[in-house]
Formats: C-alpha cells, sequence, structure tokens
C-alpha cells in the first residue's frame, strides 16, 4: 500500500489490512480539500445519499435520511473490548478482544465489494496541541466523511503531524448491511482501535465523537493523568472584561447546546453580560501550570438535536444551522427546499416531507422530524463562538456542573462542599431518558458524571480517577449540580430555563468568587432565594423557593437507593464516595 499523502507505515498498514477484509473497489484518501469535498457532496446526491437543499436560503447544506432502524445510538451494542472483563465494569457491555474482533471481521468480510473505502485523517483538537490526538478512519460512508469534514480537523496536516512512524487512532467503520440484529459498536482501548458495524446514524459511525473522544480518551486519559469528559464548556464575559469559564455535564438531549450558547436575559446584556461558547458536548481537561484545570473541546462543529431548536430557544445554534449543515432525519418543506422540525416554529406548515420520505400534513397524527433527528454545523457559523475555541492552551475552569433531568428530589441548584464532595455529587446524577439512544424515553436511570453510555473502562475506576486528579490540583474549580426539569403536579416545567439559566450561571460564579453567601443543608450549599436574581421573570420568590428545597426524607430515601446503586461497584468503588454517602445519609436522619 501506498499513498500520495503519507508515508506513516502504521497508517498504510491499517488501510490495507482494512481494504484486505472489507475488499473495497476503490480507496480514496481524504485530503480535507474543499474540492475534493465538494465532489463527495455531489456524488452523495447523485446516489441519492444527500439532498442538495435550497442554496439561497441554506447556502452549502445537504440533507440526508437514515434507515428507519438507525435513528440514535445503541447502547446495547456497544461494547468495550478490554482482556479482562472486570476492567469494563459492571456498567458496560464487555466482549473479550479476540471474540469482538473474529465477529466483526466475519461481519464486514467482503463488505465494501462495490463500493468505495474513504480514509479519513483527523484530528481531535488543534492539530499540534498538547491536548490533541491523531485519528485515522476508515469508511464505506460519504456521509461519514462529509460528517467528519464537519465535527473534526480532517485533512494532510494530521499525516505532516503524525510523520512516519506517530501513532494514532484506528477507526473502522462499515454501514455493511444497515442491519440491526448484526450491529456492533466495538472499543479496543488496550489497542487505540475502534471497530463499527452495520449502523450509519452519526453517533455510532463518527468515530472521532463518542467512541474516541470519549470512551477511548477516556481510558487514555486514565492512564495519562488527565479527563475526557462529556461536557460543554462556556465563557461568560463580566461588565469589567474578565472571563470566567465553566464545564458543564449533562446527558444526551437535555439542553447541552442551549446552555453552551444561551443568550442572557436583557437587564444581564444592558450591564454587559455576554456568554460565549468554546464546546457543546466533550471537553479534555488538564491540571495547567498554575493549579488550575484547563479544557478544550476537541470537536470542531455541532451534531446537535433539531427539534426544540428555534429562534427562542436557541437562536445561536439555529444561526449556525443556516449555512455549510447536514440534516439528518428532518422534515422537509417541499415548498422552497427547506427543513423543519417540531418546535421550530409554532405552526408547521401546510405540507411537508418526513424523516421516512412520506407525506405530511399537520393532521398526520406523527411527528414530521424524528426525535433524535440532528443538525451537523461547522463551529464557524455560531454566533457566540468563543474566540478561545481554537486556543491550543484551552481556557481555564472556575466551575463544574453536573446536570440531569429530574422531575423532582434536586434542587434547581446545589454546591459541593469540595472536590470529593462534588465527585460523590457527580457518581449519583440521575437522569430520565431520551430519544439520543434507542430504548424507552422518560425512565429514571443512574448516569454519573452523564459518562454511563461513554466510559471506556470500570466505572468505580473512573470515579477513583476523578478523586485522584482532585489531589492534582492546586486550584481546583467549585463543583455544582444544576436541575433545569423540575415539575410541578400537572407536570409543567417550573424553572424557565434557556436564557434564564444566566441567573443561575450568575450565582454559581459568585459563589466561586465568593461574594455571595449561601445555606448549608443535607446536600451541600443551596442558595438564599434572595440571592438569585429574578428580575423580569415573572416567577415568585416562593416558587423559587419551593424548587430550592432539600426535602430530607426524599434525600433518605435517595441515599438508600445510591446505596443499592453503588453496590456494583464492590471494593473499587472510592472510599471517598462511600464516606459522601455515609455523610448525607446521616444528614438526612438529624
Ligand atoms: O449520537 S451522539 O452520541 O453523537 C449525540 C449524543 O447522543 O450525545
Ligand atoms: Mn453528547
Amino acid at each position: 500500500m501506498t499513498s500520495a499523502l503519507t508515508k506513516n507505515q502504521k497508517v498504510l498498514a491499517f488501510v490495507e489490512e482494512s481494504a484486505q477484509l472489507a475488499q473495497p473497489d476503490r480507496i480514496v484518501w481524504i485530503d480535507g480539500s474543499e474540492e475534493q469535498l465538494a465532489a463527495l457532496r455531489e456524488e452523495g446526491v447523485k446516489t441519492g445519499e444527500m439532498i442538495k437543499l435550497n442554496q439561497e436560503k441554506l447556502p452549502g447544506c445537504y440533507y440526508h435520511r437514515t434507515a428507519q432502524n438507525d435513528v440514535a445510538r445503541v447502547e446495547d451494542r456497544t461494547f468495550i473490548c478490554c482482556k479482562n472483563k472486570e476492567d469494563a465494569g459492571p456498567i458496560n457491555y464487555w466482549m473479550d478482544p479476540q471474540e469482538a474482533y473474529a465477529l466483526c471481521r466475519n461481519i464486514a468480510r467482503g463488505k465494501m465489494k462495490g463500493r468505495t473505502m474513504y480514509v479519513i485523517p483527523y484530528s481531535m483538537g488543534v492539530v499540534g496541541s498538547p491536548f490533541s490526538k491523531i485519528g485515522i478512519e476508515v469508511t464505506d460512508s460519504i456521509y461519514v466523511v462529509l460528517n467528519m469534514a464537519i465535527m473534526t480537523r480532517v485533512g494532510t496536516a494530521c499525516y505532516d503531524y503524525l510523520g512516519t512512524d506517530g501513532d494514532f487512532i484506528k477507526g473502522f467503520h462499515c454501514k455493511c448491511d444497515v442491519d440491526p440484529e448484526k450491529r456492533y459498536i466495538m472499543h479496543f482501548p488496550e489497542d487505540n482501535t475502534i471497530i463499527s458495524v452495520n449502523s450509519a446514524y452519526g453517533g455510532n459511525v463518527l468515530l472521532g465523537k463518542k467512541c474516541f473522544a470519549l470512551r477511548i480518551a477516556s481510558y487514555l486519559g486514565k492512564n495519562e493523568g488527565w479527563m475526557a469528559e462529556h461536557m460543554l464548556i462556556l465563557g461568560v464575559t463580566y461588565p469589567d472584561g474578565s472571563k470566567h469559564y465553566v464545564a458543564a455535564a449533562f446527558p444526551s438531549a437535555c439542553g447541552k447546546t442551549n446552555l453552551a450558547m444561551l443568550i442572557p436575559p436583557k437587564h444581564y446584556l444592558e450591564k454587559g453580560y455576554k456568554v460565549e461558547c468554546v464546546g457543546d458536548d466533550i471537553a479534555w481537561i488538564r491540571v495547567g501550570k498554575d493549579g488550575r484545570l484547563w479544557a478544550v473541546n476537541p470537536e470542531n462543529g455541532f451534531f446537535g438535536v433539531a427539534p426544540g431548536t428555534n429562534e427562542k430557544s436557541n437562536p445561536n445554534a439555529l444561526a449556525a444551522t443556516r449555512q455549510g449543515t447536514i440534516f439528518t432525519n428532518v422534515a422537509i418543506d417541499p415548498a422552497d427546499n427547506t427543513v423543519w422540525w417540531e418546535g421550530l416554529t409554532k405552526q408547521a406548515p401546510a405540507r411537508l416531507i418526513d424523516w421516512l420520505g412520506n407525506e405530511w400534513t399537520p393532521d398526520s397524527g406523527v411527528k414530521a422530524a424524528h426525535p433524535n433527528s440532528r443538525f451537523t454545523a461547522p463551529a464557524t457559523g455560531c454566533p457566540c463562538l468563543s474566540p478561545e475555541f481554537n486556543s491550543k492552551e484551552g481556557v481555564p475552569l472556575d466551575a463544574i456542573i453536573f446536570g440531569g433531568r429530574r422531575a423532582t428530589t434536586t434542587p434547581l441548584v446545589y454546591q459541593s462542599r469540595d472536590w470529593d464532595h462534588g465527585v460523590f455529587v457527580g457518581s449519583i446524577m440521575s437522569s430520565e431518558t431520551t430519544a439520543a439512544a434507542t430504548g424507552a424515553v422518560g425512565v429514571l436511570r443512574h448516569d454519573p458524571m452523564a459518562m454511563k453510555p461513554f466510559c471506556g473502562y470500570h466505572m468505580a475506576d473512573y470515579f477513583g480517577h476523578w478523586i485522584d486528579m482532585g489531589k492534582k490540583i492546586a486550584n481546583p474549580p467549585k463543583i455544582f449540580n444544576v436541575n433545569w426539569f423540575r415539575q410541578d403536579a400537572d407536570g409543567n416545567f417550573i424553572w424557565p430555563g434557556f436564557g434564564d439559566n444566566m441567573r443561575v450561571l450568575d450565582w454559581i460564579l459568585k459563589r466561586c468568587a465568593g461574594t455571595v453567601e449561601a445555606k448549608e443543608t443535607a446536600i451541600g450549599y443551596v442558595p438564599y432565594a434572595k440571592d438569585i436574581d429574578l428580575t423580569g421573570l415573572g416567577l415568585t420568590e416562593e416558587t423559587l423557593e419551593s424548587i430550592l428545597y432539600v426535602d430530607k426524607a426524599r434525600w433518605s430515601a435517595e441515599a438508600d437507593e445510591i446505596a443499592e446503586y453503588y453496590k456494583q461497584f464492590g471494593d473499587r468503588l472510592p472510599q471517598e464516595l462511600k464516606e459522601s454517602l455515609a455523610t448525607l445519609k446521616s444528614n438526612c436522619e438529624k
């Protein structure tokens, strides 16, 4: 095997081995040039894989439909394949590496016959940053190439960086027959390898994202002393010009993109506050020379949930989707060849083509866009993108926030007592499931640090890694938990959310600066209602108090439930977490 783009023997061997297995008719080496990508878009349109949208209204935008059976991540078909089963832990699905390689090889053998294999060199993070890592993904999908070119930094600079024998993460993707019974998303953390077969849905096949930047990277981070987290990163600029950065972990489809791009309420804007987005999904975090935690977003675009995104909920995300974007499984408005999804406008157009390709009207009784329909938008299109987005050093974190979707129990916001207690707070996160993964929606489940589907090793060792990291950080960020999703007796959300979350961020940053008091409760520090700015909100202090209230009886029951949950981790559970749990229980009984 030779290539005009690289002499790296390991890359050439990986491509050779992949081609021998899948037997493509042709191999195309992606160089990242606009010319080559434009040709692939044209080809995708010809094969029907892509639909070109209205280029006046949506320049550079395309549309793609996945197979009906292939619309979300498949957690029960996602495996961590390390030598010892115990190292994958009780939360991950595990398969023996030899068995997994054999299974996938048998499935993929000859499956690229009649197809082209594309070789994508990509960097997670700015090429040359101390945070960054290179991946090579081979795939038989033009859709994957075009998405990777938005979501990551694709191009020959990756080969230059690798040189003749640099190492990289191997990613083999073959859509095969998109057969859900033979769909596997396999991770081999000990071999820096990912294999994905029989899917063509983003989260399963854009291998730089969840597979590499979280599952493989979390394992690398543990061994190399850094952290790969399912977190957005945002910066708040104060009226005096100072900037403060926050990273926040929420499960998929719980509003990370909306929080990352929030527009503060009017009176904050008038005072000169500004929020800028560094990332909306993944943070790679290291200890800086100053003893603080520094974070980068390893991605280069946004793979966001379309439904619910509109001019009010997230104008910045909407603006980002107006150019150079690939839409997946939304509806098409045939009147002007643009896109639509539930929540984009109050009133749906009279006629649409739905995500399945069927004629749709508002009376159809089904959703026009799939609930997990997505946009893949270049970060550069986001009006509030942080000037630090391409920083090689990243941004220093003042606060880390955890949050889930909880109708009850968890208050709007609380602060952990210290780092170790903060790790406990992250470890006990629970959230209602969403359409981002296959399976039932709205079921409460534990999702520690929003990493349940994304941790590449034993979850208790991951908690231990968090505890260990705390010992290395001289100036740790403060750790908080938020819950935007408290409901009243009629099932309505009590807190307005979206831009008004600025009011909670404001309290969080004041706590970091030490400029506001808080009430010590059984679970940690909770705001005094008077300290959350309610200007212009139309929410009474009494209502606010109701969602700040810590109900000891509920928390006592929660503590019992956490004890049950923790049992599966056995001896590997860090002592610090056991102690925090015991403190919680006894605090609730005081
Ligand atoms: O489908 S993805 O995993 O890429 C997005 C998500 O579920 O968070
Ligand atoms: Mn995510």
